[in-house]
């Protein structure tokens, strides 16, 4: 009945509705979403680890308050499949030297040709110079079509049909394009074997490697062959140390697993997807997305909403009680405005102390901070020496210091000054807060306060 995508969709639903008991659903869910990944060709090592990651989670962890069990479970199947999709972090996609050589290599039909023709385009877009080789010696029609194609996107191409062996060509090609002087050079293969043909493939390229010694060699898979992915994805990241993956025709394929199966076969990271025939069809890796379209975002955000937000006010909760209870100094006020960045303002976290609400400013001006302004602070805070972070009183002692901090962080030194003014605010403030506190403890103050305690 169903692909990757609307059967995995399917089996939340029919979670969420379940009205059997919490681990009976579990399983149920589980049970659901390995024969979808099975059946849309995901290795089923790689199913049967990923399942029971979640099996294993799901049992144990205990959600915060304030989350029930299943929305927690949404949030743990969320977290599970982006980390068998390579994590949360994106890769830097931009090279990490000039020049950069990048060799493309995988089966034929795979669609490393497109894809040479793809990334030049992606990175002259931004800025770089880039050069094309091709050094396809096998197909005929190999060379006129990477010609046409680096005509198309406006970059060098070299290419050269006299000559027949694809490690000269690439060693020949990359004379020409750093003369021309190019910043990112890519170089399009043969990969004239079929699947099955995984050694010889890898033979072939590590020859062509030899010869242009490649910064980068990268995995073309075409997102629809399904198991076979994992093998050549596993092969190949063991024959390579400084491979990457771009997985193609991600647009048109139903199934999808293969290209799980790729990702999740080796510690190889996928760079790129390319999501149609055109040149500029082609996107960064971004496992989040990619496990937010598998899960059907619509469906399931609602939920990761309510679970994270519940979670930050937990957080909000902690933050306010080491605020009160810690020895205020700069490292503090950087690890608060650190989280206070996504979170709101400091009123916010202040208002969450028990019964100390009612003490605070009516007028939250002196409390507010721009998000522009707390970088600027995160930023000076960096500038300074432990020991002044630790007693930042040492500025008002020493003047020069403000002007070291700032000329180190790039700032004026009023801006310095103004974190130094809400650093001792937030102080002053504190030191009310507490005083009010043991006051309200002795006496038996407002009820709000007794019924925390
Ligand atoms: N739909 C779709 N087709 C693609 C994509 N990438 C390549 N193709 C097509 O796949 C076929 C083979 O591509 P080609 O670059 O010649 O593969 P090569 O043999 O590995 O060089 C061509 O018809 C391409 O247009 C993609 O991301 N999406
Ligand atoms: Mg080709």
């Amino acid at each position: 009945m169903s692909n990757i995508f609307s059967g995995i969709k399917e089996a939340i639903k029919k979670f969420l509705s379940s009205t059997s008991p919490y681990e009976q659903s579990v399983e149920e869910f589980i049970r659901e979403l390995q024969r979808i990944l099975i059946k849309s060709d995901v290795n089923v090592k790689v199913v049967f680890e990923f399942t029971s990651k979640i099996r294993k989670r799901a049992l144990e962890e205990k959600p915060p308050q304030g989350v029930s069990r299943r929305d927690w479970f949404i949030k743990i199947v969320y977290e599970e499949l982006i980390s068998l999709l390579g994590g949360e972090e994106e890769l830097n996609v931009l090279p990490k030297k000039k020049p950069y050589v990048i060799m493309l290599v995988g089966v034929q039909g795979s669609g490393k040709t497109t894809t040479a023709a793809k990334l030049a385009w992606y990175y002259k877009n931004r800025g770089y110079r880039v050069g094309l080789i091709a050094a396809d010696t096998f197909r005929a029609g190999a060379y006129e079509q990477l010609k046409q194609l680096a005509e198309k996107v406006g970059v060098e191409f070299w290419g050269d049909k006299g000559l027949n062996d694809p490690a000269e060509i690439s060693r020949k090609g990359l004379e020409y394009h750093l003369s021309k002087k190019a910043e990112i050079i890519i170089i399009d293969t043969a990969g004239r074997h079929g699947y099955g043909e995984e050694s010889k493939l890898i033979d072939e390229m590590k020859a062509i490697a030899d010869a242009v010694k490649p910064d980068e060699v990268i995995l073309v898979l075409d997102a629809s062959i399904g198991q076979k992915a994992y093998d050549l994805a596993k092969k190949f990241h063991e024959a390579t140390p400084i491979g990457s993956i771009i997985i193609t025709k991600l647009d048109g394929t139903a199934k999808g697993g293969g290209a799980i199966s790729a990702i999740a076969a080796t510690g190889a990271k996928v760079k790129f997807v390319g999501t149609g025939e055109k040149v500029d069809e082609i996107e960064p890796f971004r496992p989040k997305n990619f496990a937010s379209r598998i899960l059907g975002m619509g469906d399931i955000e609602a939920i990761l909403e309510r679970v994270y937000s519940t979670m930050s006010q937990n957080e909000l909760e902690e933050m306010a009680d080491s605020l009160m209870s810690g020895n205020l100094n700069m490292k503090l006020i950087y690890k608060q405005i650190k989280q206070i960045r996504s979170m709101g303002p400091i009123g916010k976290i202040l208002r969450m102390i028990p019964g100390l609400s009612m003490s605070l400013p009516e007028d939250e001006g002196a409390l507010k901070v721009s998000e522009k302004k707390m970088d600027m602070w995160l930023n000076i805070i960096n500038s300074m020496t432990y020991e002044e972070m630790e007693k930042p009183e040492l500025l008002e002692r020493e003047k020069s210091r403000i002007r070291r901090i700032a000329i180190g962080a790039g700032v004026a030194q009023e801006d310095v000054r103004e974190l130094l003014n809400y650093y001792n605010y937030i102080k002053k403030l504190l030191k009310q807060l507490k005083r009010r506190k043991s006051l309200l403890k002795k006496f038996g103050g407002a009820d709000e306060f007794l019924e925390e305690e």
